[in-house]
């Protein structure tokens, strides 16, 4: 399968509307995390790739912003037909690169076809506002304009999603876009760069240098042609992004992870409960920024949730995603497997009780690829570390709480604010919760996934730095307000003096 569906041995770098070799001529291996097979080469680009791309989009962008807004949508409109149209094979290589489910793949591709034609449909509003002026025959409007070049930095874990996210919006509001995708999951990338340029995208509106975080994501922050920055990552690298826009005045729009949690309360439906964890805690195997990772669970129901989430993890399949019958994929790769192991050690440290999991798989048809057996923790307390820090694999743990507040207060208190979620019959409770709980994302009787990209993605305190990927939200990335007056008096009208 691997052979026909991908059919290069090694990828290159899309820049101007060409393909090119890294001018380095290094490259990396992509490996399949469900079988550890070599799947092709991506570049290992340097700072004269990210030059060029940069350099590309400046000219591209002048001519890309005059083409009226409806006809930059048409070929969004076109992007996502034949994202449609190749939607199982792209959520094939998906799997095989991050070692999704095929069933999630395909879930994420979807994502992405929607971000197409959700994005194409503002190419015919983009509305700005029109405003009184304060003097007579004067007219005020406010309108977006597109910010220039912008560069985006996406993840491994929603390789083609993400990357919809963020540079549907930026090509629709009339930018040109630098592209740094993460070197795990490089094909999403490649295929998306082949179908822009299907689908008729004018050369350099959007180029791809494909490399590290440390040589091309800071090359792309020095580019003074570059003026935004939108990034999905880890914390620790968001928080380094930051400073370094900061010093240089350049926007940036950060996306950086969770510590999502359920809250179970004793009026709620149990099965329904066990259904979110489920899908939640152990789906893209935790690996999402949204995944559940705690859960607060009414101390009244606790033993019965604790059996019925037993029982059901034991029914799980772990294996290679292209089998339809796997629930749980592989990790991404040796480091992401010995993070979550390391939180295994620290939360037995910190006396935790481990219910089930807790292990790695290594024999038999696992004995190649990283996989790691859903787990789920109980009797933790809010203090420790495993109830507060990201681990980003199947790992939940259980705390025991005793009322709606004190749920409410521990889901709180964690670094991060991007997505929570509570069961419970009482219209009170919900209403308490939705308006109470300190993330981005709040679900009612659902898990902490599957947000919507009509709807804006982000979320509070150590998740962001206040801007939303997807919904109009995502404009406000990606466009400048401009405020335009337009006098049409014929004479010089003084604003705030000649009021009268
Ligand atoms: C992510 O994990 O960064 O809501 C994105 C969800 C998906 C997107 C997750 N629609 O879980």
């Amino acid at each position: 399968m691997t052979q026909k569906l991908i059919q290069v041995e090694k990828l290159q770098n899309f820049i101007n509307g060409k393909w090119y070799e890294p001018s380095n001529r290094l490259h990396t291996a992509v490996t399949n995390p469900a079988t550890m097979e070599t799947l092709v080469q991506v570049p290992l680009s340097g700072l004269e790739d990210v030059k060029a791309a940069a350099e590309a989009a400046k000219k591209a962008q002048k001519n890309w912003a005059l083409v009226p807004a409806p006809q930059r949508a048409e070929v969004l409109f076109r992007v996502g037909m034949l994202m449609k149209e190749r939607k199982e094979t792209l959520s094939q290589l998906l799997t095989m690169e991050n070692g999704k489910v095929i069933e999630e793949a395909r879930g994420e591709v979807q994502e992405g076809i929607d971000m197409a034609f959700y994005m194409a449909g503002e190419g015919r509003r983009l509305f700005g506002q029109t405003t009184p002026s304060e003097l007579k025959d004067k007219f005020a409007m406010s309108v977006r304009s597109p910010v220039g070049v912008v560069g985006i930095i996406t993840p491994w874990n929603f390789p083609i999603a993400i990357a919809t996210w963020k540079s549907f919006p930026a090509i629709v509001a009339g930018n040109a876009v630098v592209w740094k995708p993460a070197t795990e999951t490089p094909i999403m990338a490649y295929e998306l760069a082949k179908i822009f340029e299907e689908a008729g995208l004018p050369e350099g509106v959007i180029n791809v240098v494909f490399g590290s975080g440390s040589t091309v994501g800071e090359a792309m922050i020095d580019q003074e042609i570059i003026r935004v920055i939108s990034f999905t990552g880890s914390n620790s690298v968001g928080r380094n992004i930051a400073s370094k826009c900061g010093e240089r005045l350049k926007k940036v729009s950060l996306e950086m992870g969770g510590k999502n949690a359920v809250i179970v309360m004793d009026d709620a439906d149990l099965s329904l409960a066990v259904e979110g964890i489920l899908w939640s805690a152990y789906g893209t195997s935790g690996q999402r920024c949204t995944a559940c990772s705690r859960v607060m669970v009414h101390k009244d129901v606790k033993e019965e949730l604790e059996e019925r989430l037993q029982k059901e993890i034991a029914k799980l399949t772990i294996g290679n995603g292209l089998d339809a019958s796997v629930k749980v994929g592989p990790i991404i790769n040796q480091g992401g497997l010995e993070k979550i192991k390391q939180y295994m050690k620290i939360g037995k440290e910190e006396g935790a009780t481990l219910l089930t999991g807790g292990f790695t798989l290594e024999e038999g048809e696992h004995a190649s690829g990283h996989y790691f057996a859903p787990t789920l923790f109980t009797d933790v307390a809010p203090s420790m570390r495993i109830a507060k820090e990201e681990i980003f694999g199947p790992v939940v743990s259980l705390i025991p709480v005793e009322s709606l507040e004190e749920a409410i207060e521990i889901n709180n208190s964690v670094e991060y604010g991007l997505s929570s979620s509570i069961f419970t019959r009482d219209v009170n409770k919900v209403f308490t919760a939705q308006r109470d709980l300190d993330t981005g994302i709040v679900y009612i009787n659902a898990g902490t996934t599957g947000a919507e990209i009509h709807l804006p993605f982000g979320g509070t305190k150590g998740t962001g730095n206040g801007h939303r990927d997807s919904g109009l939200a995502a404009l406000d990335v990606f466009t400048e307000w401009k405020s335009v007056y337009v006098d049409f008096s014929g004479k010089l009208q003084r604003a705030q003096i000649d009021v009268e």
